[in-house]
């Protein structure tokens, strides 16, 4: 079926409640932490204080002692029994060196490289005394100096004797000499410097575990909260615990939340379930809010600088960037994909700049590992380019949206300098909307209403594009990758009709127990409610990439429409076979068979009874039951895009900054469930506006503490921070998907942050201010304008 009748069919674009809010709501959700198994005992974790110290020697006599202890794990215990923690994506580097992969123990060993390290595991009967005995474990650190600032990094005491100037890897995309040649010769080059400042996820659910093993059948359970079991089973039976891997299950129940933070493969992820057997016990861990802080994969954290040469019109000739990348201090999971193949290949933006020369350093710091949240490289690459391309307009004294409509790609497909090549696409349209919904006309008015109040108001743009459908494994493989990441679907049609659809894909609140039941009632023409999903359990389903990189849709759902396929080709045989007519006569509508040319029909859920009661039934020709599994591989990413405008209001007595409209149009191709959507781009944007306005992570410059540690001193945004938001959409289908989709589970996240601090600016350039880093805090707007006031 190809993606236009598809776009037809009956439950697509329609807003169907989600089917599983029902338990969500009703406080029948179970996450790790509701889950509670036979013989569970409780895992608390010793946390290094320090950010940097050598491990002189741990006494865990007395804490082994106390009441309720069970055994006290330190990395010597687990030392030549497992392997370290594994780097998913290794990238080969571009200056002959190579990547520098130092170890990255389950518990420390020997050293402590960042405050919340896991230096012990202590296992006991309760959750208290755990605690208890935890903080009675004696560690006598020698401390060390401490680097946290990615500027810092180069000549600061080494963290890893693998990487001795904190130097991880070198990477480059695009002609050097043929870039720098334009630039030498072009009439205008802006210049900008910029942080992307470091974030910390903040899941509703913090991470939670329970190991468990069975001595019965020699098999290990781990209940965990991750975005894609399959992914945790294979990295930890292959890379750490050297398991067979159908000797491990790995159940991601409820997920509350992960934002890519759940995407990785964690120390206490490894330690519970290998201790389980060791102990032949269940082991829960469940992390409280400040460990969460503390060890949770931060995200973003880049220093950049960024210019573009363009002719004398504004037209872009070729762009240059510097990138600095703070790894922190060991590498996670998928950390080296982050600053390289998920950010500079989408430095092209919706801009037709015919040249692109892009390098990344990356760096060890004492900090918490960096790597994928909410957009993921993407996110960076638009906020540099789209506060560049603001920057150009200014200088050159265009309209943010002239310059942008001069530049954008209009003829598709589009093969940019840094590797992608765009399917499909409508920027001139998305930009024409949210003008209309932002009403730009009015905004002079507007500015001198609040002029007259004595308050600057700004208009900001952003026009993003992103790579969604993560990853086409020959894309990923050409820029260097281990691996691209396909996905699986299984379709079991019941007897009775009903169907229960298997996925690799892990809804962790994007609601795929409803759009994915949308997609496969529209197909069989059955009642939504006939459908069920199962998703996050290794036992059950198949096989499964999981959920990151808004893939779900588009490659998850392709695995299902491609299982469908088959389901449909099969059940095509069994009523050619009841209805006495030839296979290639039979057509299915709305859950109908029918054969061609005369008025005979049968139900879809006769078919189905029939493949499973196979009465006369050709068995010689056609095997019983109707239950298909695909696998799906993209072709290409998925090219969502659009343009954001936001509108503020700055108080120049205080820098409060006030966001009063925010408008954003998106082309996700078609949309299967335009309410999820719409929550989607909501909570993305709202993550977007706390980058911009107010979450920042700190770490002190000396001690290497952590100094937003909590909800009082890390904002996050609030209702009432934000304003209505104004949504719009254009739709170009996806050319190479059967769904015709593009994600939109990060979007709101990556547009949004350039168009705030653009507003930002926007609104502050006539007091002369042209910098300003995220987040626009009212200290820092203050700032800004009072180091222009001097
Ligand atoms: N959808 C649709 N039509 C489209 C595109 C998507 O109806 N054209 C629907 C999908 O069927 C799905 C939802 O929208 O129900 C999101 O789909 P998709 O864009 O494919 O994204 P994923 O499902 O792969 O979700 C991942 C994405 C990412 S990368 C982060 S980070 C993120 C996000 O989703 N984390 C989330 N949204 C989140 N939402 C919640 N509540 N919690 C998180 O942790």
């Amino acid at each position: 079926m190809g993606a236009s009748d598809f776009a037809n069919l009956p439950h697509i674009g329609e807003s169907v409640r989600r089917k599983e809010d029902y338990r969500f709501i009703t406080g029948a959700g179970q996450y790790t932490d509701d889950i509670n198994l036979p013989n569970q005992r409780y895992a608390v974790f010793v946390r290094s204080p320090y950010a940097h110290a050598t491990i002189n020697s741990i006494d865990t006599a007395a804490a082994s002692a106390m009441p309720g202890v069970v055994h006290i794990f330190t990395g010597k215990d687990l030392e030549g029994k497992m392997g370290g923690l594994p780097c998913g994506w290794l990238i080969t580097s571009t200056d002959g060196q190579p990547m520098k992969e130092p170890p990255h123990p389950v518990l420390a060993l020997g050293k402590v490289r960042y405050v919340g390290d896991q230096v012990a595991m202590v296992v006991a009967e309760t959750l208290e005394q755990a605690r208890n005995a935890a903080e009675a474990v004696e560690v006598d650190y020698g401390v060390l100096p401490a680097v946290v600032d990615v500027v810092d990094a180069k000549g600061a005491t080494a963290l890893h004797d693998a990487a001795p100037d904190n130097h991880c890897y070198k990477w480059a995309l695009g002609d050097k000499a043929a870039v720098d040649a334009v630039f030498a010769s072009a009439a205008h080059v802006t210049k900008i410097s910029l942080t992307n400042n470091r974030l910390i996820p903040n899941a509703m659910e913090p991470r939670a575990a329970i190991g468990s093993f069975s001595r019965a059948n020699d098999e290990y359970t781990l209940y965990v909260s991750n975005q894609n079991p399959h992914v945790e089973r294979l990295l930890m039976t292959a890379f750490v615990l050297g398991l067979p891997e159908h000797k491990v299950r790995v159940i991601a129940p409820d997920v509350g939340g992960g934002f890519g933070s759940k995407i990785f493969l964690y120390a206490e992820d490894v330690a519970l379930t290998w201790a389980a057997k060791q102990l032949n016990c269940a082991i829960k861990w469940t992390a409280d809010r400040s460990e969460s802080f503390l060890t949770d994969a931060h995200g973003r954290d880049h220093a950049s600088t960024a210019e573009m040469a363009m002719d004398k019109d504004g037209k872009f000739l070729a762009m240059r960037v510097h990138t600095d990348a703070n790894l922190g201090a060991y590498l996670s999971t998928f950390s080296t994909a982050v600053p390289t193949i998920l950010y500079a290949t989408l430095l092209a933006g919706q801009y037709t700049t015919p040249m692109i020369h892009v390098e990344v350093d990356a760096w060890f710091t004492n900090t918490a590992p960096v790597d994928a949240y909410r957009g993921a490289g993407r996110p960076e690459a638009t906020y540099l380019l789209e506060r560049l391309v603001s920057r150009c307009a200014w200088d050159l004294g265009l309209g943010q949206d002239t310059i942008r409509e001069r530049n954008f790609i209009k003829n598709f497909p589009y093969q940019t300098p840094v590797a992608l090549q765009y399917d499909v696409g409508d920027y001139q349209a998305a930009m024409d909307k949210a003008r209309d919904l932002a009403d730009v006309a009015g905004f002079a008015a507007r500015r001198a209403a609040s002029e007259a109040k004595g308050l600057r108001r700004g208009l900001g743009y952003s026009s993003y594009i992103e790579a969604c459908g993560i990853a086409p494994s020959n894309i990923a493989g050409a820029l260097g990758a281990r691996a691209g990441l396909f996905e699986c679907g299984e379709i079991r049609v019941h007897p009775t009709g009903s169907v229960t659809v298997f996925t690799g894909s892990h809804s962790h609140g994007q609601g795929h127990e409803t759009t994915f039941a949308q997609v496969v009632a529209a197909r069989l023409g059955i009642p939504v409610e006939n459908v069920d999903v199962v998703h996050g359990d290794t036992g059950r389903v198949p096989f499964g990439m999981g959920t990151y990189g808004s893939r779900s849709i588009s490659v998850g759902g392709a695995a299902i429409m491609k299982a469908l396929d088959k389901i449909e080709s099969k059940a095509k045989k069994i009523a050619a076979h009841l209805m006495e007519a030839g296979d290639a006569d039979i057509e299915f509508k709305n859950g109908e068979f029918t054969v061609k040319g005369t008025d005979k029909k049968i139900p879809f859920g006769q078919v189905a009874l029939t493949a499973y009661v196979p009465h006369n039934y050709p068995l010689d020709k056609l095997e019983p039951g109707l239950n298909e599994t695909a696998f799906y591989d993209p072709v290409n990413f998925t090219f969502p895009a659009g343009t954001y405008i936001c509108e503020v209001e700055v108080d120049p007595q205080t820098g409060v900054v006030r966001i009063d409209r925010f408008s954003a149009v998106d082309d996700f191709g078609t949309i299967i469930n335009p309410m999820i959507v719409e929550g989607q781009v909501h909570g993305g944007l709202v993550q977007g506006i706390g980058q911009a306005m107010m979450e920042n992570c700190v770490y002190d410059k000396e001690s290497g503490q952590l100094l937003t540690g909590s909800m009082m001193d890390y904002a996050l945004p609030r209702a009432d921070d934000l304003p209505q938001f104004k949504l719009g959409t254009v739709c170009t289908p996806c050319t190479h998907n059967p769904l015709g989709t593009k994600g939109c589970g990060e979007a709101g996240a990556i547009g949004s942050p350039p168009a705030v601090i653009n507003a930002v600016l926007d609104a502050l350039h006539p007091l002369g201010v042209t910098e300003l880093d995220m987040p626009a805090s009212p200290s820092r707007v203050w700032e800004a304008i009072r180091a222009q006031a001097r």
